[in-house]
C-alpha cells in the first residue's frame, strides 16, 4: 500500500475513536455536508502536514468527501496517534506518520506526502508550521542555485532536510520548480507558520498564495486558548503525573497559547507567573491576577516551566543550571527551539536517563552538582508529544475554517500573498457550533443594527478582536 504507519491492526480502534469525534465536530460535519453534494476540490491533488490525530484524520475524511485526493504527513515527530493513521490508511488515503519518527524519516514523510503516484506534487496544501511550503521553496532555491544545497546546516534537522533535497536534486533535476508552480495555494494552521509566510511575502520569496487559518478568531482564540487550557496539563499529568497546586509554575508567553495555559495551570491551583516581551500582554496577565517576572528571578522557586512564545532560546543551557532540583521543563510551541536542548545535551558531566518512551517522552537530565531536572517531550510541544492533543470540539472550529480555506483556494485565482478569511465566514464557523451548548442566540432588530452600524445579518464585532 502507497502508506507508511506503524500498524495497520489499529484501524478498528481508529475508526471507532473517528465514529466518536463526528458527534464532537459539529461544525467540520455541517461544512462536509454542506460541500459533499458540490464537491469544490474534485480532481484536486491535496497534501497534508498536520499532526495526524483522530481529529486530523477527521479533516482528511472532510477533504476527500468534498472530492479531493489527499496525502498526509503529520508536522511533528510524536503528534501522531497510530489508530487515526491507520484508520486513514486502512479506507486507502496514502498517509505517511508514526508517533517517533526520527528527523530523517520525518522529512522523508513529509516527501512522499508532497510526492503524488505520477511524481507530480499537489494543487494545494495544508500546513501546520510551514514544514511542507518550506520543503518546495528550499528545494526551488536549491534548483536555482546548487549552493544552497550543498552549505552547512544550521541544525542537525536542516543538515537532514539538505540532505533529503541533494538526494531529489540528483533524481529530479528540476523537480522542485515543476512543484511549486503547480500549487494553487496553502492554508496555515499555526502561528509559528503563519509568522515564516508573513517574513517570505514581505521578502518576496512566496512561491504561491497562503491562507492564514490561525488568525481566524475562530480559531486562535478557541483553539490556541481553550484547546491548550486542555491539553497542556494533559501532557505534564500523563508525563509524571505530579501534582500541581501549590506548585510554582512559570508560563513564558502570555499570547492565547500563553493564556489558555496559565488559566489550566490556574485550575490546578498552582501559582502562575507569567513572563513576557510585551507589556499589553504583561499587562493583561497582571489584571488576570498574575504574577510578571523573568525566567531569571523565578529560577530559585520555578517547579514547572512551560514555553509558549513561538520564540527561540526562551529557557536556555545556562537557566536549567540553575533550576531547583526536580524542576519540570516543558514547551507547547510549535517548535523545539523554545527550550535549548541541543545545548543541555552538551553540557559538560551531564547524565541523560530515559524515564519514558516516544509514546510519551520523558528524560531526566542530572547535572554534575547533583540537581535533576525533568524534560517532555524532548522540547517539542507536550500537548501532543505527552497527550493527544485538543478535544475533538475545539478542533473542529479549527478545521472548519481549513476546509472553508482550501474551498478558497479551490475556487478562487489568488496573488501571491497572505489572506485572511473574512469576518462572515469566521461568525459562520462560530454559528455552526452554538446548536452544541444549546446556545440561543439573540435576533438584532433594524433599528439596533442602525445604532451600531452594524448590518443586521452581520458581521457583528466591527473593530478586530481582541482576547
Ligand atoms: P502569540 O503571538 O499569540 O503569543 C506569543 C507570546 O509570546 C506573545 O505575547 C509574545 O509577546 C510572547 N513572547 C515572544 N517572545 C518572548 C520572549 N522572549 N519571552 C517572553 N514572551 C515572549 O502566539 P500563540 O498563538 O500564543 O502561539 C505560541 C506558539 O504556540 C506558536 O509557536 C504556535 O504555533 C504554537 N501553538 C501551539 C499549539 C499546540 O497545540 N501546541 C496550538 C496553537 C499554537
Ligand atoms: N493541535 C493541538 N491538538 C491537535 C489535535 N488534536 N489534532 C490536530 C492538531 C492539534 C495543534 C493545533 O492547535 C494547531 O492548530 C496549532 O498548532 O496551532
Amino acid at each position: 500500500m502507497d502508506c507508511k504507519v506503524k500498524d495497520l491492526s489499529l484501524a478498528d480502534f481508529g475508526r471507532k475513536e473517528l465514529d466518536i469525534a463526528s458527534h464532537e465536530m459539529p461544525g467540520l460535519m455541517a461544512v462536509r455536508r454542506r460541500y459533499a453534494g458540490e464537491k469544490p476540490l474534485k480532481g484536486l491533488k491535496i497534501t497534508g502536514s498536520l499532526h495526524m490525530t483522530i481529529q486530523t484524520a477527521c479533516l482528511i475524511e472532510t477533504l476527500a468527501e468534498l472530492g479531493a485526493q489527499v496525502r498526509w504527513a503529520s508536522c511533528n515527530i510524536f503528534s501522531t496517534q497510530d489508530h487515526a493513521a491507520a484508520a486513514i490508511a486502512a479506507r486507502g488515503i496514502p498517509v505517511f506518520a508514526w508517533k517517533g519518527e526520527t528527523l530523517e524519516e520525518y522529512w522523508d514523510c513529509t516527501y512522499r506526502a508532497l510526492t503524488f503516484p505520477d511524481g507530480s506534487g499537489p494543487d494545494q496544501i495544508v500546513d501546520d508550521g510551514g514544514d511542507a511550503t518550506l520543503l518546495i521553496h528550499w528545494g526551488v532555491k536549491g534548483e536555482e542555485d546548487p549552493s544552497f544545497l550543498t552549505r552547512k546546516g544550521e541544525s542537525e534537522e536542516e543538515e537532514v532536510i539538505l540532505a533529503l533535497l541533494r538526494r531529489v536534486a540528483e533524481k529530479d533535476p528540476g523537480h522542485w520548480h515543476k512543484v511549486a508552480s503547480h500549487v494553487r495555494g496553502v492554508s496555515e494552521e499555526t502561528t509559528t507558520g503563519v509568522h515564516r509566510l508573513i517574513r517570505m511575502a514581505e521578502n518576496g520569496e512566496l512561491l504561491f498564495p497562503a491562507i492564514n487559518v490561525n488568525d481566524s478568531v475562530t480559531k486562535s482564540k478557541f483553539d490556541n486558548i481553550y484547546g491548550c487550557r486542555h491539553s497542556l496539563t494533559d501532557g505534564i499529568k500523563r508525563a509524571l503525573d505530579v501534582l500541581l497546586a501549590g506548585k510554582e509554575a512559570v508560563v513564558c508567553g502570555y499570547g492565547d497559547v500563553g493564556k489558555g495555559c496559565a488559566e489550566a495551570l490556574l485550575n490546578e491551583r498552582a501559582r502562575v507567573t507569567v513572563t513576557e516581551i510585551d507589556p499589553i500582554c504583561a499587562l493583561q496577565a497582571c489584571m488576570a491576577g498574575l504574577r510578571v517576572s523573568t525566567v531569571e528571578d523565578m529560577l530559585p522557586v520555578g517547579d514547572v516551566y512551560v514555553t509558549a512564545t513561538g520564540n527561540c532560546h526562551i529557557i536556555t543551557a545556562e537557566h536549567m543550571m540553575k533550576m531547583k532540583d526536580q524542576a519540570i521543563v516543558c514547551n507547547i510551541g510549535h517548535f523545539d527551539n523554545e527550550i535549548e536542548v541541543a545545548r543541555l545535551k552538551a553540557v559538560p558531566g551531564i547524565k541523560i536517563t530515559s524515564i519514558k518512551g516516544s509514546e510519551c517522552p520523558v528524560q531526566k537530565f542530572t547535572f554534575p552538582d547533583g540537581h535533576s531536572i525533568y524534560l517532555l517531550a524532548e522540547g517539542r510541544l507536550v500537548n501532543l508529544g505527552c497527550a493527544t492533543g485538543h478535544p475533538n470540539f475545539v478542533m473542529s472550529c479549527s478545521f472548519s475554517n481549513q476546509t472553508l480555506a482550501q474551498i478558497k483556494i479551490a475556487k478562487e485565482n489568488l496573488e501571491k500573498k497572505v489572506y485572511f478569511l473574512p469576518k462572515e465566514l469566521d461568525e459562520e464557523v462560530a454559528r455552526l457550533h452554538l446548536a452544541h451548548f444549546n446556545a440561543r442566540l439573540t435576533e438584532l432588530t433594524q433599528e439596533q443594527a442602525d445604532y451600531i452600524g452594524v448590518r443586521k445579518e452581520g458581521p457583528y464585532k466591527a473593530e478586530n478582536y481582541r482576547y
